[in-house]
């Protein structure tokens, strides 16, 4: 596990507290730095190690910045970020989280009132004092008034994208020790929930004692929270990742038990007890010719435990898949025998909504297509943001630059012909903006010229559902668009985005021929599980995309692909699914 994302973090508080206190400038060139840092390939404290000078490899880093992260690696603190936080003792963080306080809100207000916590924010919001500070008004208390519960429950709640990477890092550490069978994920980041409470990790082994040890030495544990005979505690990054020890013959069943949800396991437990079994975290038991089966966890004679599909086994049941188990069919599917055949990763042959640094992409039309090739895609279409509502800073195409971006990906294609190993088909469309009404920000000559069109709203994303609804309904309805981009916009933890009536707008969909996405960005997953089947269940074909802004972000189809599972998705329910000529026919 690299340190990248923890200096990246230190650095961009240090942005924050930069512009708070009125620097300006200086703080995205510290955001500029700390997000080549959290991406770049090699390990941080590696490079820190090293050297100044080898820090200052990385793009956009200089001598000051150098500096800090080698001080940072070396002391665990950067002293000026420290002198920072006392001049303004504020919990940046957090109130920034708040949709609409921004680094520089914070700093005025602490200026004005002392405002140091988002309770303290809650309470002046609440009694007004907010409207009267110099640069606010009313509007932006009330504004600060609505945003701050969800900005609360976003504390609780980390986003898969964060956790996942981690848990798997703390899977690879546990598989290298010695004393460890197997080890596994549960919970809800084995269901792929789009946010996480807490990491739950298992590990089969005979020995509780050596793996707990193995556990919460490791170093990149920054708390141990608790440490026992078979069960731990740690924090890293602010994530709290629980593990449990189990002999090997029971990790299926805590497997299945830890994996949840609570939903599934309530009712899964009814169906053993409806069949005089005792079903738990340590097994499946036939309690049939026993006086008292709750005088014990393990009574009777065991008949699972071992393996998952063990314990669905002796329920007479097909394994369900994690994604699912949610209580909210599943089970009655299973019995039936019409649990879905899911989507799987290897599906997927292609991508329909990415970017280049013709708009707001870090990559060139080329690099993009050649990772896209090295995945071995079938298609693979270049869709970058047009101007419009939402789009700030020149981030957006005109017409007249998309036409010229055709040419650009016309010569990209001339030299894929002549690569003998690359066998793909290149789109160009364009990622065009839906305006408040359902129009749209680029012209209906070239939207008819372009191969693809995905339509995604950026912009007045708090309207009212019939309105929202009504809007995007609209969109897909123009006889141009061909993918509806991340539905509601929202973004984990940070905004709330559209709340749509998705049956009515799944329906125009499907009578239009325009998929909705499902938008595989981790701080997106838009559309997310339950939407996904209420879109499917009326009818719409799905696509999903990773909306990738750089070559290595087409590796986020994995959280796409398994949102989709969540929603009940089939192979055949996603457009990148199907073979060239079926896809262009449904673009047609
Ligand atoms: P989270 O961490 O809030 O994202 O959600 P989960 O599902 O990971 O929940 P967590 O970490 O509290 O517990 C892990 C699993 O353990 C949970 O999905 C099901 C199981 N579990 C926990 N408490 C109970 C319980 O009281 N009854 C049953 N049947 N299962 C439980
Ligand atoms: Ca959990
Ligand atoms: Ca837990
Ligand atoms: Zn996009």
């Amino acid at each position: 596990m690299t340190r990248n994302a923890e200096v990246a973090r230190q650095l961009e508080l240090f942005a924050d507290l930069l512009e708070a206190d009125g620097v300006e400038y200086k703080p995205n060139v510290y955001r500029r730095a700390a997000e080549n840092i959290r991406e770049h390939h090699e390990p941080i404290e590696a490079l820190a190690a090293e050297g100044e000078a080898a820090v200052e490899e990385i793009d956009g880093v200089g001598d000051a910045i150098s500096s800090k992260v080698v001080e940072y690696v070396e002391t665990g603190e950067i002293g000026e970020l420290e002198a920072l936080r006392e001049n303004l003792p504020v919990d940046i963080e957090a109130l920034t989280r708040v949709e609409g306080v921004g680094p520089k809100t914070v700093g005025a207000l602490y200026e004005a009132l002392g405002i140091t916590t988002l309770d303290e924010l809650a309470a002046a919001a609440e009694e007004g004092r907010i409207q009267d500070v110099k640069g606010f008004g009313a509007k932006t208390e009330q504004n600060i008034r609505e945003n701050i519960e969800f900005a609360r429950r976003a504390r609780e709640r980390e986003r898969l994208g964060d956790a996942l990477p981690l848990a798997e890092d703390v899977l690879a550490h546990l598989r290298g020790v010695d004393a460890v069978d197997r080890a596994d994920v549960a919970g809800s980041i084995r269901r792929w929930r789009d946010t996480i409470g807490d990491v739950d990790v298992l590990v089969a082994s005979e020995s509780g004692e050596r793996v707990v040890d193995a556990f919460v030495e490791w170093s990149a544990a920054s708390d141990v929270i608790e440490a026992g005979e078979h069960k731990a505690g740690i924090r890293i990054d602010g994530i709290r990742i629980d593990l449990r020890v189990v002999v090997p013959e029971e990790f299926g069943a805590a497997l299945q038990y830890f994996t949840g949800s609570k939903d599934h396991n309530v009712e899964l437990r009814n169906v053993a007890i409806g069949r005089d079994l005792k079903m738990n975290e340590y097994g499946v038991f036939d309690v049939s010719g026993v006086d008292d089966p709750d005088a014990d966890q393990r009574v009777g004679e065991r008949i699972a435990g071992e393996t998952e599909e063990s314990m669905y086994a002796a329920l007479d049941l097909p394994l369900i898949p994690p994604e699912i188990r949610e209580g909210t069919g599943e089970i009655d599917a299973a019995r039936e025998g019409t649990l879905p055949d899911l989507l799987e990763e290897g599906d997927v042959r292609g991508d329909l909504h990415t970017h280049t640094d013709w708009s707001d992409g870090r990559a060139s039309i080329e690099e993009m297509v050649d990772a896209a090739a090295e995945r071995g895609y079938d298609y693979y279409a270049v869709t970058d943001h047009a101007s419009g509502p939402g789009m700030v800073g020149g981030v957006g195409l005109s017409d007249a630059e998309l036409r010229e971006q055709a040419d650009a990906v016309e010569s990209v294609r001339v030299s894929l012909r002549e690569n003998p190993d690359a066998d793909l088909k290149l789109l160009h469309g364009v990622e065009t903006n839906i305006d408040a009404e359902g129009g749209l920000s680029t012209g209906d000559d070239l939207l008819g010229d372009l191969d693809i069109v995905v339509a995604s709203p950026h912009a007045a994303l708090g309207q009212d559902r019939e309105t929202a609804t009504d809007r995007l309904v609209r969109a897909v309805e123009h006889p141009s668009v061909d993918v509806l981009g991340h539905p509601t916009g929202r973004l984990i933890n940070e905004r709330e985005g559209l709340d749509l009536d998705v049956a009515r707008l799944a329906e125009a969909a499907a009578d239009a021929g325009t998929a909705i996405e499902i938008n595989a960005d981790p701080a997106r997953l838009d559309l997310w599980g339950e939407l996904v089947r209420v879109a499917i269940e009326s009818g719409a074909t799905i696509a999903v995309d990773t909306d990738a802004h750089a070559p290595g972000a087409l590796d986020y189809v994995r959280y796409g692909v398994h949102t989709a599972r969540r929603g009940w998705c089939e192979g055949s329910d996603v457009l990148n699914t199907w073979d060239v000529a079926d896809l262009e026919a449904f673009l047609h």
